[in-house]
């Protein structure tokens, strides 16, 4: 089975795009890393940033999640994202997304040996 480590950079990495993202970047991608099986994944965030950094974060601010757990963290630097957010009319197996670029602090939740990320929780 696919560990947690692996299906965050398969569901949340992708460094080299940038700053090369049109609008149909999410359409592409969401469908490349296996986000439109089954069902549309409603939505989503992609991060512009060396891995390396974004592992970083596990040891960065902590901060709550938002359901309340307690193994959050926020980067100290904003970071190139884009966000995917499935549009009103989608229907699954078309599943059609709105791409949207920003530059925000990224919170992740972080979880095992080596201490990794395993969730994206938010952009602020
Ligand atoms: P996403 O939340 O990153 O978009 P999702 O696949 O929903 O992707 O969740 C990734 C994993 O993080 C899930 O674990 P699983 O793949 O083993 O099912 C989810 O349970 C886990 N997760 C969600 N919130 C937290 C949290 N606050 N702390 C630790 N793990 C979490």
């Amino acid at each position: 089975r696919e560990s947690q480590a692996k299906k965050f950079i398969r569901q949340h990495m992708d460094p080299d795009s940038y700053p090369n993202i049109g609008s149909s970047y999410c359409n592409q991608m969401m469908r490349r890393r296996n986000m439109t099986k089954g069902r549309c994944k409603p939505v989503n965030t992609f991060v512009h940033e060396p891995l390396v950094d974004v592992q970083a974060v596990c040891f960065q601010e902590k901060v709550t999640c938002k359901d309340g757990q307690s193994d959050c963290y926020q980067s100290s630097s904003s970071m190139s994202i884009t966000d995917c957010r499935l549009t009103n009319g989608s229907k699954y197996p078309n599943c059609a997304y709105r791409t949207s670029q920003k530059k925000r602090h990224i919170i992740v939740a972080c979880n095992g040996n080596p201490y990794v990320p395993v969730h994206f929780d938010a952009s602020v």
